[in-house]
């Protein structure tokens, strides 16, 4: 039977269930990753599981996103993984080596693997055709443990390219931005998007890992590229020949949908304030003042994205009212422009040149100032982000931004008038692998260093079966995990210490809410109500572990995104969704709902029955869990299930 890629790479890896569509499989893992922010927890899970050494071939722990180092917290988190990373057998990349998608598709994504990051972009790998999940860090850490990988079999989406970009002047930024604006944050839920067709080949590796990276914001599981003869190319060029194997779809392949976009028609686009697919095209917005521009992150970070931006810059000079931050992704790109004299360029233009981390794309530093407009080539604008509550952020590819830089306002970049080399992708990277700390054998017996902000990791007790909580917020649609557990320098510290985190759940949305939500632990706890698409963006599982901690029983919702959804149900909250639309209307954040029979239902046909006490009357909410999951909500989430399991 012909088979697309994504059935391909998983018959390869199958150790249980059907590839049909929404249907629980379980499969093996060949490559796990995580970032500090999310790795500490991920780590400290591990280390809690008690197993001498990490079960898959290839585990890497990077250090990205927490380096601003204000204080010890930091840098202590960098010693605790790197001494676990020793002791349990993963390779460590320091800090300054570089973001962690950006690192990990130059030194090991291979197409064919399957591959688990703890951060919601670890979907870059997708673009050298390895399928790549963003996930938990409980689930990378059971994972990295040995258990395979459980995930209901998604849809297979084609997205069929044709034709050829305008070139330079339109990115690969642009074509994901315009898939944004066509199928929106929740367009991927439940779907891996499958990308094939006559236009692949006019993408090369990195381009294609533009698009797969910000396929995050549509919510699918993940994107993936065919592996071709641009594969192989870049392959041999960052020296890793070995890797490649060739990867296409057969002739007649089914699809769940197929959508076609034409490459020649995609113009600069730009997402507008404050949601990845609030998408239009930069001439629309022509004129538009810009105070600061920000080039970089995962999304856009690679060589030829720094060699297109140094060769807009280079003889003009940044517009006065601009403030311009570049961040080179990786130590090797960073080493290989300054090499070729770019950073030069750069700087002599009035770049201000920050190191290879996620910086300002998750609030470390780089604020734009009260109500300023701020154009990033980043890949999430969601309100509060920047650190800004109150500024306008903009998302548009690294070329568009090196033009607004210039120009100090927004104009399409085929019509500013200044000149730019076409690029060409080079046969040979640079490769330096001195931050790269490879897995040492004699490392068994080596201390794991935990510095005083490092806490234990929480766990809640298994679930009740009666329910009675106040309902202590009631929130819209595409609520994201920035909302729920906000990110940047002041709160990211704190990723390794659950209490201290937790005083920080939904201040961005209400203040009060974690005082709230104390008091109603000691009188049941509380329960959280949300529209379409709870829980967009990041993987951090903080979104479920300190709502957890303080007492949160349920979340229910009209739907959830998927991330964040399996975060819930390893740490033991109950994931509910409404049968009937109006009952959402009806609840109001104070109103006091009980439950019966809550294990019994949720083993049995999950459909609860709900009593708004406050309001008097009753109304029916569903959850979807597979079996696993109802064993793992039971037991009170993923770290009892496994301890129990492991004996
Ligand atoms: C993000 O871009 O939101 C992050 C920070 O990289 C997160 C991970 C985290 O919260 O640590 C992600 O995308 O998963
Ligand atoms: Fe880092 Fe930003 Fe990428 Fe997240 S989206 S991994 S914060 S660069």
């Amino acid at each position: 039977m012909a088979k697309n890629i994504v059935e391909k790479i998983f018959e390869a890896h199958l150790v249980s269930g059907e590839l049909k569509a929404g249907s629980p499989i379980g499969l093996k893992v060949d490559q796990v990753y995580t970032q500090d922010a999310t790795g500490t927890m991920t780590w400290l899970q591990f280390e809690a599981i008690g197993l001498d050494r990490v079960k898959v071939p290839l585990a890497v722990s990077y250090v990205d996103h927490n380096m601003m180092q204000s204080d010890y917290m930091n840098p202590d988190d960098h010693l605790f993984l790197q001494t676990a990373a020793a002791k349990y057998g993963a390779w460590f990349s320091k800090p300054g080596n570089g973001i962690c998608h950006q690192v990990h598709l130059e030194q090991f994504a291979a197409p064919g693997r399957i591959t688990l990051g703890t951060d919601s972009h670890t979907p870059t790998g997708g673009g050298i055709g390895m399928i790549a999940i963003g996930v938990g860090g409980l689930d990378a850490a059971t994972v990295m443990a040995g258990s395979p990988f459980e995930i209901a079999m998604p849809q297979v989406v084609k997205i069929s390219l044709k034709g050829k970009l305008q070139r330079p002047w339109v990115t690969a930024m642009d074509v994901i931005l315009e898939i944004l604006r066509r199928l929106t944050v929740k367009g991927g839920v439940g779907k891996i998007m499958e990308y094939g067709g006559p236009g692949v080949k006019d993408l090369n590796v990195t381009e294609r890992a533009t698009i797969t990276n910000m396929g995050a914001e549509l919510g699918a599981t993940t994107s993936v590229f065919p592996s071709d003869q641009r594969t192989k190319f870049y392959l041999e060029a960052v020296g890793r020949s070995e890797d490649w194997v060739e990867l296409s779809a057969d002739k007649g392949a089914k699809y769940a949908e197929v959508i076609t976009i034409d490459l020649g028609q995609i113009e600069p686009m730009i997402a507008q304030p404050h949601s990845p697919d609030n998408v239009v095209t930069v001439k629309s917005l022509s004129g538009t003042r810009v105070h600061q521009v920000s080039i970089g992150s995962c999304t856009n970070s690679s060589y030829q994205a720094m060699k297109s931006v140094a060769s807009l810059l280079k003889g003009n000079t940044v517009s006065e009212e601009v403030n311009l931050m570049i961040n080179p992704g990786s130590k090797q790109v960073y080493e290989m422009i300054s090499r070729e004299g770019l950073t030069a360029d750069m700087i002599s233009a009035g770049a201000r040149m920050l190191e290879a981390s996620c910086g300002p794309c998750i609030g470390m530093g780089g604020a734009p100032g009260s109500r300023q407009v701020s154009v990033r080539s980043y890949n999430r604008n969601f309100k509060g982000r920047s650190g800004t509550k109150d500024a306008y952020i903009y998302l548009a590819s690294p070329v568009s931004c090196a033009v607004f830089a210039v120009k100090g306002e927004m104009v399409d970049a085929r019509e500013a008038g200044l000149a730019m080399k076409p690029f060409k992708e080079p046969k040979r990277y640079l490769v330096n692998r001195s931050l790269l700390i490879p897995p040492k054998d004699d490392m068994l017996d080596s201390g794991v260093i935990k510095g005083p902000n490092i806490k234990e990791v929480s766990v809640r007790g298994p679930l009740h079966d009666q329910i009675e909580a106040e309902v202590l917020l009631r929130l819209g649609d595409n609520i994201t995990t920035d909302d729920i557990m906000p990110a940047g320098s002041k709160v990211l510290p704190f990723r390794s210490n659950i209490p201290a985190i937790s005083e920080f759940v939904f201040t961005h949305i209400d203040k009060t809410f974690s005082s709230r939500a104390q008091a109603a632990k000691t009188k049941g706890g509380g329960i959280i109500i949300g529209g379409e698409n709870y829980g967009q963006g990041s993987s951090r599982e903080h979104a479920a572990i300190a709502p957890m901690f303080l007492g949160i029983q349920a979340v229910l919702v009209r739907s959830f995104a998927r991330i964040h959804l399996s975060n819930l149900v390893n740490f033991g909250i109950l994931p509910l969704q409404f049968e009937r639309p109006e009952d959402y209307d009806r609840i109001e954040s104070g109103d006091v709902l009980r439950m019966n029979n809550v294990i019994a239902t949720m083993k049995g046909n999950q459909r609860y029955e709900i009593e708004n006490a406050t309001k008097g009357y009753s109304f029916e909410v569903i959850s979807t869990l597979n079996e696993r999951e109802r064993d793992i909500i039971e037991q009170g989430g993923l770290l009892p299930y496994t301890r129990a399991k492991a004996g």
